[in-house]
């Protein structure tokens, strides 16, 4: 391969909603480009993006793919993202090194919720965006009501570079509006025809172009003299114009393909390399210390690595945008983040399942390279000098679950399984919860949960199972009480003696302090576990030597780790130590140790405990007319809405909801809105739960543990 300069690289992500087409519009671009010499299709499980066993069987992306295609000229890095939102981390991924998004609109259905949530995340990173309608060749394919959608949600700077004069069965040819031709796809490829505009589309074509040239000229003050002077513009000159306002996201084009057909691609390939910005063209990447590096060959290398893969026969690939200066086969370089000296003994450029080595590549590129030592997705290598780049903002996960090996001799083995899994996807934690005693993951759905057991069971060929996980309930008081524990111990050998009274309180910021004992010393700890304990010693005329007070603390905490009621940490509660007694012989620390332990389950029984659960800010986007359903089902999980917004033609619901109802809440929701909704959910706070659930849980705690017993 040669070595293409930064301004003959595009990086595109390939994104849109489920089953548009993204990955048989990437086949057909790596075909033109010579990258492959035979298309492949999906339905006959060979292409060169969809090649994993489990997208081979599901006929659907599941990561991303990164691939290119050389053509024209141009080296277009292209990122095949899957359309499925469980599995959004992979389209974040590939946005943040991506100069251009390519949203794929199925024709058929115009805008579907993954556009609408893809959408979202483009804004929030400031990718330019090209509307890509697809399947313009099927008898459902309504060109007009797509457009009309796509103005409808993203807004008027959506604009035809194209437009379809017989959209369906038989579909072959587009008013193209940069050139003012009528250009002829034959369906299976082939030499595009350019003929004149038909009399009877002339009108209308006039009038998009004009819009276009309106659009062009408004970003470039030259141009707009020129289209002044002379009325018009030229094609390079619109192109040219109209890059500016993709940059800015000032402008959307939208182009026509079937791409199954390969109708319209070439001609996309010629708009990509006309009007999407080479990587130099895009705003330069930012670091940790708030530097910017523009990107520039002739500064020393910095590469942000986006992603991570086990490949078979080869180990760990990491995939890296060059940001600035060049990488050369056998060069030494450093990560930033981790600290690690890393050689990049091969370069790759990368088209899915195949690869090719090369030699060297330069800022604004996409390679890969193998067998970084200490390397991670998220993570900077320079070849000198400390810079990070600030790593990508993924989504919380939303979805969770226990996991156990269904041999448990295997867990340790789950356990580091896990870890290597969670290096290589961003949206997945995994961890031993030392509260629940329980292995909990979480992810992005359902799906994505099982496609990682999937992958565990067949790279370890150890089997797992799900099991529900427990939810991290905590324990209060809402009232004062006292309670005295004596501790006595005294047949055979040396006695123990220690007894306690104390008054217990319920904690809130900026509470005053009880007046019935004075304090002398107060102590206050925030947490592991969220909230605080405050300590107060009220002791007088020396009824507990002050070095048992440490002791007394330490019989205290042991019983907040394990509440009173369901064994759950406890929180937000005053102690104060008003009275006690010594024995001048027996009294030691383990006894008051024990009494204060003992002291605080009697005070807290009677101190109106209340358990306390998780309550998530929930966010959920639901086309309108699903609300009610969304709305009804919210209400049988005790969520409690805080708000709503409409966007586009989608509402945003924003609620509270208790983390116990949430349980496959994914399932639930695309089953009631036939996959049309998506939600997002974040911790927000603790909550007393209701009486009638507070017992149903006690009663549940209650039976288990006679279980154990
Ligand atoms: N009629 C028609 N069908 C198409 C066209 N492009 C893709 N398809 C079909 O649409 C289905 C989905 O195609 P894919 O390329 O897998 O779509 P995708 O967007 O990559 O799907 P995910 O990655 O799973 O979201 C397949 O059955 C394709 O054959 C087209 O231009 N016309
Ligand atoms: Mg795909």
């Amino acid at each position: 391969m040669k070595l293409y300069q930064t301004k003959e690289i595009r990086n595109i992500a390939l994104i849109g909603g489920n089953r548009t087409g993204k990955t048989t519009l990437a086949e057909t671009m790596a075909f033109h480009g010579g990258v492959v010499s035979r298309r492949g299709t999906v339905e006959d499980k060979n292409t060169i993006s969809d090649y994993r066993e489990i997208e081979l069987e599901r006929q659907q992306s599941i990561s991303s793919t990164v691939m290119y295609s050389e053509y024209s000229g141009c080296k277009i890095n292209m990122i095949d993202c899957p359309g499925f939102d469980d599995f959004i981390g992979e389209t974040i991924g590939a946005l943040r090194v991506a100069d251009a998004a390519l949203m794929v609109i199925n024709a058929q259905n115009g805008v579907d919720v993954g556009a609408e949530i893809q959408w979202r995340w483009t804004k929030k990173m400031h990718t330019p965006v090209v509307f890509v309608v697809n399947q313009l060749d099927h008898e459902k394919a309504n060109f007009d009501e797509t457009l009309r959608q796509l103005k409808n949600y993203f807004g008027g700077s959506v604009m035809p570079f194209q437009y379809p004069v017989n959209a369906g069965v038989g579909f072959d040819s587009v008013i193209d509006l940069l050139q003012m031709k009528l250009l002829k796809f034959p369906a299976g490829g082939g030499k595009v025809v350019v003929e004149e505009v038909p009399a009877g589309e002339k009108a209308k074509a006039e009038e998009m172009h004009n819009a276009l040239i309106e659009a062009a000229a408004e970003n470039d003050e030259k141009l707009m003299e020129k289209f002044f002077e002379e009325g018009t513009l030229t094609e390079a000159e619109m192109a040219q114009g109209l890059k500016l306002g993709i940059i800015n996201r000032g402008t959307f084009p939208v182009i026509c393909i079937a791409a199954k057909n390969d109708q319209g691609v070439t001609r996309l390939m010629d708009v990509i390399k006309s009007s999407v910005p080479a990587p130099d063209e895009m705003p330069g990447v930012v670091t940790e210390s708030g530097k910017t590096f523009d990107c520039k060959t002739n500064v020393p290398a910095i590469a942000y690595i986006f992603k991570t893969v086990i490949e078979q026969h080869l180990g760990e690939l990491s995939f890296m945008k060059i940001y600035g200066g060049e990488i050369v086969e056998a060069m030494d370089m450093v990560n930033t983040v981790s600290n690690s000296k890393e050689r990049i003994s091969q370069l790759f450029c990368i088209a899915g399942k195949n690869r090719e080595k090369i030699e060297k590549a330069v800022a604004g590129d996409i390679v890969a390279t193998i067998k970084l030592k200490g390397s991670q997705t998220g993570q900077t290598l320079v070849k000198s000098g400390d810079e990070v780049i600030i790593p990508t903002e993924y989504p919380e996960p939303k979805f969770r679950t226990a996991v156990r090996a269904k041999n448990s001799a295997d867990d340790e083995k789950l356990g580091a399984l896990l870890n290597e899994f969670k290096k290589t996807d961003l949206t997945f934690l995994g961890e031993q919860s030392k509260e629940l005693k329980q292995v909990i993951i979480s992810g992005q759905g359902e799906q994505h949960l099982n496609l990682t057991k999937w992958m565990i069971e067949k790279q370890s060929k150890i089997e797992i199972e799900f099991y529900p996980p427990k939810i991290p309930y905590r324990e209060t008081i809402t009232k004062s009480s006292e309670a005295m524990y004596r501790h006595k111990k005294q047949s055979g050998g040396a006695g123990q003696f220690g007894e306690v009274h104390m008054l217990i309180e319920a904690f809130y910021e900026g509470m005053p302090n009880q007046n019935k004992y004075p304090i002398r010393g107060t102590d206050t700890y925030d947490l592991a576990w969220g909230g605080k304990l405050v300590f107060n010693n009220c002791i007088v005329g020396g009824a507990i030597d002050a070095r048992f007070m440490p002791a007394i603390l330490k019989g205290i905490n042991e019983k907040m780790e394990e509440g009173p009621l369901t064994g759950s940490y406890a929180r937000d509660i005053v102690i104060n130590i008003y009275d006690g007694k010594m024995h001048p012989v027996d009294s030691n620390e383990m006894a008051f140790k024990l009494a204060g332990r003992n002291a605080f389950r009697e005070a807290f029984k009677n101190a109106g405990p209340k358990i306390l659960e998780p309550i998530y800010d929930v966010e959920i986007f639901v086309p309108s007319e699903r609300m009610g359903d969304v709305m009804t089902d919210l209400q049988g999980r005790r969520g409690v809405v805080m708000g709503m917004d409409s966007e586009g033609g989608f509402q945003k619901i924003r609620a509270k909801v208790p983390l116990a109802e949430m349980n496959k809440y994914s399932t639930t929701l695309s089953s009631i809105t036939s996959g049309r909704a998506s939600y997002g959910m974040k911790f927000s706070e603790y909550q007393q739960v209701p009486a009638d659930v507070q017992s149903e849980i006690i009663k549940k705690y209650e039976e288990e543990n006679k279980e154990e017993d």
